[in-house]
């Protein structure tokens, strides 16, 4: 493996984790032919009228890593994947699994700001992209960023109108035709080229709360280790169809369990490529779904679509709602609104899963976020000075075990602020434990702003705003809203006769290719900001400004 800034897990550790089988010590994509053997027939994956069986699945991953072999690919190397719900998406990731080269998942509204910065950090040979996706050139954008990074790379593209330059995906899976010993001698090299267990299997993007996103190197090992969990926690089997509503890059609707959760169990995986009320209730009806996941501000939404759509959701059994925060009232309404078992979750891209149990009283299902998803996994709660509170008391929520990760990749300075030297991750998230040792979020000390269950980094916005010339200082914060939870707000402090409106800081950052939901919606202009004793802007008193200013001013 070539990624230097890969933080290992310690040599005793992996040992001992695979010695007692915590680790299975296989690789992701070691299963797809096991799959394709035992439930050949039946059909895993569905997404509008194409299905594939497990076969399929198989022999299509496998088309597929040979193609980008072909291309150059190898293991060690990564691509960025930005692609929206859809079929070739698990089959991308199945074949990038098989071959060692590592997907870092990307999110469909990321545009050049992330995605170059995220490209040049992990050293990425290529990007995956859809040609044009809810009216936006994705391919254009993924040249340009290829452009800007530092080493050659190529853009594949899933579409109809791949341009010249570009690979063609879907014509590198394509399988009609191929005898069987093609498959044969296909699966046969792929087996002896193939990662390690120890290996990255995918990089994900964690909230961060520093410049752009921190990328998380999850090995196989320690990723197939939270999917197996997670799936036992959520009672997932072979009668489990799944609807993948989330964007399918994120942790939550990938492995924990999601999709991947599901197809390990046995299960079928139905892709939503929007999570709109409409084509969400079509699918589970249409394909009988018992078990989908969704941040808070979705479901809201579809427990107001459901009370004039009416739509028939007998199917659906299990509701997992997590990501951002969740009050106990609300919770309940959910479960009785679309009539189905919830289970919270809270859980991160850096490995910590917590689910209420399927069968769990109501107290514990709509006041908990639950237990870890392993009894392997160790909790500790702390106060600003790092001493643990006493039992129940709220503090910082620490945590470690075989499925979270030992450090971010390639930042040992922000490391060493994350990760103690024994190895817990600082959540940054304030819990409290109740007897049962269930977790109970109640806030949290990083600097991030989570709109609807997308984290953003407060640091990030505000550096891009810093650099705009009218600009003398900037905070960003959370205003709480009533359907995201929470929305960007920037107080900004202008240069002396400089001003600049919402709608133009907006456009500015548009322009510097941010993410849409990164963009402020709230503009508060103050002529001085409050500071800490250390010189910052003290977020606080920003934030009980906020509170006081009644109605606040709406984003256009
Ligand atoms: C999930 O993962 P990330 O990496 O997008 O975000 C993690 C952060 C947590 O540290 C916490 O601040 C927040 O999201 N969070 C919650 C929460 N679940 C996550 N805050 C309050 N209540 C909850 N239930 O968001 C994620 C990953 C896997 C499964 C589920 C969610």
């Amino acid at each position: 493996m070539s990624f230097e800034g890969f933080v290992p897990w310690p040599e005793d550790l992996a040992h001992a984790y695979r010695a007692a089988g915590v680790w299975p010590g296989r690789t992701m994509g070691s299963y797809l032919w096991e799959w394709a053997e035992t439930r050949g027939d039946r059909v895993a994956v569905v997404d509008g009228t194409t299905r594939l069986t497990y076969r399929d699945l198989a022999v299509r991953a496998d088309a597929l890593a040979v193609g980008l072999a072909g291309r150059g690919l190898e293991r060690g190397d990564t691509v960025l994947v930005q692609l929206p719900n859809t079929w070739e998406f698990v089959v991308v990731t199945a074949a990038l699994l098989r071959l060692g080269v590592v997907p870092t998942m990307m999110l469909p509204p990321h545009r050049d700001h992330e995605l170059t910065a995220i490209g040049r950090h992990v050293g990425a040979r290529a990007l995956v992209v859809p040609g044009t996706w809810r009216g936006f050139d994705h391919q254009e954008l993924a040249f340009r960023v290829a452009a800007a990074l530092p080493g050659p790379a190529e853009v594949l593209v899933v579409g109809d109108d791949v341009a010249g330059g570009a690979v063609d995906v879907r014509a590198l899976l394509a399988t009609d035709g191929d005898t069987d010993g093609a498959v044969e001698e296909r699966r046969r090299w792929l087996d002896e080229h193939g990662p390690a267990p120890s290996d990255i299997a995918v990089f994900l993007l964690s909230g961060g709360t520093t410049g752009v996103p921190k990328v998380i190197s999850r090995t196989h090992d320690d990723y197939l280790f939270n999917i197996v969990h997670c799936a036992r926690a959520c009672a997932f089997g072979e009668d489990t169809v799944y609807l993948a509503v989330l964007p399918a890059g994120h942790n939550f609707p990938l492995a924990s369990p999601g999709l991947l959760g599901a197809l390990h169990a046995g299960g079928r995986v139905v892709l939503s490529a929007s999570p709109r009320p409409e084509p969400v209730f079509a699918a589970i009806e249409a394909e009988r779904v018992t078990a989908t996941s969704a941040v808070p501000a979705v479901v809201l939404k579809w427990m107001d679509a459901a009370a004039t759509l009416k739509p028939d959701l007998s199917s659906l059994r299990y509701l997992h709602v997590g990501g951002s925060m969740l009050a106990p009232d609300i919770a309940e309404r959910m479960a009785r609104t679309l009539d189905c078992r919830l289970q919270q979750v809270y859980g991160m891209a850096e490995g910590l899963v917590c689910y209420t149990p399927p069968d769990a009283s109501d107290e514990v299902a709509f006041g908990t976020q639950g237990p870890p998803v392993s009894a392997f996994d160790e909790l500790l709660i702390v106060d600003e000075d790092g001493t643990p509170v006493p039992p129940g008391g709220t503090g910082e929520l620490l945590t470690r075990g075989p499925g979270t990760p030992r450090g971010y990749y390639g930042v040992p300075d922000q490391n060493r602020l994350s990760f103690t030297e024994d190895g817990w991750f600082r959540t940054g998230d304030l819990v409290r434990l109740t007897p049962e040792g269930h977790a109970v979020v109640c806030g949290r000390v990083k600097d991030l702003i989570n709109r609807g269950g997308e984290k953003i980094s407060a640091g990030e916005v505000e550096t891009l705003i810093q650099e705009l010339p009218e600009v003398a200082e900037v905070a960003a914060v959370p205003a709480p809203d009533p359907v995201y939870g929470e929305r960007v707000c920037v107080f900004v402090r202008f240069h002396g006769g400089c001003s600049l409106s919402l709608a133009e800081i907006s456009r500015l950052l548009t322009e510097r290719g941010l993410a849409a939901f990164k963009i402020p919606e709230r503009l508060e202009v103050l002529t001085a900001l409050p500071h800490t004793a250390v010189g910052k802007a003290d977020k606080k008193a920003l934030k009980a400004l906020l509170a006081d200013r009644n109605p606040l001013p709406r984003a256009a």
